[in-house]
């Protein structure tokens, strides 16, 4: 894994699913909730933009294996800076505007640009994997029992 201090880690954040670009990045078989600004906006600042694995909490549910996108899409040319987490689950609904807490333990990789989305969707998969095996590790799978996912009334 990559060393967790160079990128601020682990980071803890908490905010609410906000409508992102409809992409429709659902149909793509990868749906990403986006969080709200003002989770953004408390990012250390040595957390790069990129590509991030970690553990997520949609209200006071299951903590799942995610990964996340943090910056502007370059393959989109997004003028707004996003956090987008695509969660290791099945939902049966959607959840706009619950609550989600997620705790960011390791970085993958820069964002990239791409000449196809299938390229994009390609490498989007290995990042999962690479994220489901980071997360199985000791080190990681502590952070899922943090308390900071304690249930909240
Ligand atoms: P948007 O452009 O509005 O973010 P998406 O196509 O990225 O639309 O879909 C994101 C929405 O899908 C989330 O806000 C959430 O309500 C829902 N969703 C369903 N399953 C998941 C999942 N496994 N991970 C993230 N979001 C999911
Ligand atoms: N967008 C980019 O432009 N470049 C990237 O390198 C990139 N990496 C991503 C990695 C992950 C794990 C996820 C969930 C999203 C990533 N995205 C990236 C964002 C992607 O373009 C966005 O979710 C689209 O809406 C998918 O259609
Ligand atoms: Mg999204």
């Amino acid at each position: 894994m990559t060393e967790q201090k160079e990128f601020g880690l682990p980071f803890y954040g908490s905010g609410l699913v906000v409508k992102g670009f409809g992409r429709g990045s659902k149909h793509l078989g990868i749906p990403t909730a986006n969080l709200h600004k003002d989770v953004i906006d408390k990012m250390p600042e040595e957390m790069t933009t990129g590509v991030y694995y970690g553990w997520a909490q949609v209200q006071n549910f299951p903590v799942h294996k995610m990964v996340m996108s943090v910056g502007w899409n370059p393959f989109y040319k997004n003028e707004e800076k996003s956090m987008e987490i695509h969660i290791l689950h099945e939902f049966k609904e959607d959840f706009y505007g619950s609550n989600l807490r997620i705790i960011v333990v390791g970085y993958v990789r820069p964002e990239m640009d791409f000449d196809s989305v299938d390229d994009l969707i390609k490498t989007i998969h290995s990042d999962i994997d690479i994220a489901k095996k980071q997360l199985d590790q000791k080190s990681c799978r502590t952070f899922s029992k943090d308390h900071f996912f304690d249930k909240h009334s």
